[in-house]
């Protein structure tokens, strides 16, 4: 079938030209303006990466200068995580699948929706702008802690407004879900009818509505310190540099969860659906995330064991801390018992989600070791640290990224990309990127400090495994992308419902309509994951 003969209503084909697209209302659209601008910051940051990684090949200097070095992994982090993976799979897959699997035709404040599309491009905009002026992006990390956020010469100002402007968006996507969640769900589709990426995408609301403000107030205080000198964080004019990384680190950790429960979310439609099978402990996955969220905002003293708190303080955190392994125990346990016994069809999303599973894994695992009052203290600012957060950040949130990109390609676009070429990718790219994180746990036991453009000669051949995993981890990359992009220009059409999923999106044609259902959707009956045909039940 060609283009021509897919239906001529859908929502691609309904309105032409460029400013149909920038100034739409339809949540489809938008998710995808989202998806072209975190897929361009991704790659951006990407390449800043492996540019890290070159200079990192050898000990001493390869290509670039120190200065530039703290400037690069600063301008990395910050992309990485203000511009790609917080807003990855909620701005992306949330917009678009979230009225779909609810069975509405949109999100509850479409304007609103185009408003935080926009000020994420403001957001990007003053982000970049620190590349053009003055000594160049910031040089702090993308923690920018106090006081030296205060007294560096580069553009620390103009980075913190962006993350702040970058946090409104966030804040208007959480606050649209959470109303279109509780008053657009289809009629007779309660609560615990709705799917579990839904479920995670409410808990995911709810801390960027509440966590978000307080990172926005705490960078307006570094500018406010910056450029009128009240010494709130400065201690040489009456601050508290702690004051500081408490506050961040007050949204900073309960962020980690914007990232890491959609990406739970995601694996939690794919499983069911590649094993047709009912899933294990619907409510405890759902009620799981829940309880994370609750859960993240109370850990966060566990960034700042080396800053000096007390004992007690510690102690507390540290427990705490150890709270989160129950939830997300519970979600892998609840996963597994989904396979188990089911007709597994072994296709290039599931092998996503079971590559998430496996980094996220040594993601959390190691996230344990960090908690550890004692352990941390050995590890902190380690490249331990650096292979920890890669382990959930991309191995985690950044492969269920890309396995909702080919669990619903078909869907969005109506086509289906090379089945083949696409497990080659998944490949590369699972071997690339243990290869480049896994030394970087090594080297931080062995005491490799992060943050360096230099490291001794005793590391070197770590990191040049590290290195040349980079450069397999990149091959990974433009394959996957090159045959994503193969298949939405030349692949084959795809039907309305090619992996047999049961959720509500697979009951329109894809690509969807404008108003996403020509028919009223029909709910399975007994819970949103309940297949007619299932091979097994996980009765017996
Ligand atoms: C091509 C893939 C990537 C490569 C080669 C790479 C490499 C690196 C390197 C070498 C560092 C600096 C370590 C140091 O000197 O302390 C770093 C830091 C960092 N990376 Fe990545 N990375 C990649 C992808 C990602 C992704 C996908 C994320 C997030 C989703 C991410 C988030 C971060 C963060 C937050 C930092 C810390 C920056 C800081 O210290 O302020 N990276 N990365
Ligand atoms: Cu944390």
């Amino acid at each position: 079938m060609t283009v021509a003969a897919l239906p001529q209503t859908n929502f691609f084909q309904i309105k032409k030209g460029i400013f149909s697209w920038l100034f739409t209302l339809d949540h489809k659209r938008i998710g995808l303006m989202y998806l072209y601008s975190v897929g361009l910051f991704f790659l951006v940051a990407a390449g800043l990466g492996v540019a890290m990684r070159l200079e990192l090949l050898n000990p001493g200097r390869d290509i670039m200068s120190p200065q530039t070095y703290n400037q690069v992994f600063t301008l990395h982090g910050v992309i990485m995580i203000f511009l790609f993976i917080i807003p990855s799979i909620p701005a992306v897959f949330g917009n678009f699948f979230l009225p779909l699997m609810l069975g509405t035709d949109d999100v509850a404040f479409p304007k609103i929706n185009l408003l935080s599309y926009w000020l994420y491009v403001l957001g990007a905009l003053f982000a970049l702008s620190t590349l053009m002026y003055g000594s160049g992006p910031a040089d702090t990390g993308w923690t920018f802690y106090a006081p030296y956020s205060v007294k560096t010469g580069t553009n620390v100002t103009m980075a913190v407004l962006a993350a702040f402007i970058l946090g409104f968006s966030s804040i208007l996507t959480g606050l649209n879900f959470i109303v279109t969640i509780h008053r657009l769900r289809t009629p007779g589709m309660g609560f615990n009818q709705m799917p579990l990426f839904a479920w995670s995408l409410y808990a995911t609301s709810w801390i960027q509505l509440l966590a978000t403000p307080v990172i926005g107030i705490t960078l307006l205080m570094i500018v406010a310190e910056r450029v009128f000198g009240i010494g709130l964080f400065d201690p040489a004019i009456g601050g508290d540099p702690i004051l500081y990384q408490h506050l961040f680190w007050i949204y900073s950790h309960p962020a980690v969860y914007i990232m890491a429960l959609p990406a739970m979310g995601i694996v939690s439609e794919i499983i069911p659906t590649f094993a047709q099978r009912t899933i294990f402990g619907y409510k405890a996955i759902a009620y799981s995330s829940m309880a994370i969220a609750f859960v993240g905002y109370f850990v966060w003293g566990h960034h700042m064991f080396t800053s000096g708190m007390s004992g007690p303080a510690a102690i507390i955190f540290s427990i705490l801390t150890f709270f989160v392994a129950i939830p997300t125990a519970i979600k892998v346990f609840n996963w597994v018992a989904t396979l188990y016994k089911g007709s597994i069809n072994i296709q290039v999303p599931l092998l996503f989600a079971l590559a998430f599973i496996f980094n996220f894994m040594i993601g959390g695992l190691t996230g344990l070791v960090l908690g550890a009052v004692a352990a941390d203290i050995h590890v902190h600012d380690t490249y331990f640290v650096v292979g920890h957060f890669h382990y959930v950040m991309f191995g985690g949130a950044g492969f269920a990224f890309f396995g909702a990109l080919h669990y619903w390609f078909p869907k969005i676009w109506g086509r289906m990309y090379n089945m083949r070429m696409a497990n080659i990718a998944f490949t590369i790219l699972f071997i690339g990127f243990n290869m480049l994180y896994f030394p970087m746990l090594i080297l931080g036991l062995e005491g490799m400090p992060r943050r360096y453009y230099d490291y001794l000669p005793e590391f070197h051949t770590l990191n040049v495994v590290s290195t040349v995993g980079s450069w397999v981890l990149a091959t990974g990359l433009l394959l996957m992308i090159g045959n994503l992009i193969a298949g939405y220009l030349k692949g084959k059409a795809a039907s309305a419902n090619p992996w047999n999923g049961i959720t509500l999106e697979w009951q329109t044609s894809s690509p969807p309509p404008l108003h996403n259902f020509d028919k009223m959707p029909e709910l399975t009956k007994g819970g949103p994951y309940n297949f007619p045909n299932a091979k097994s039940t996980h009765k017996k």
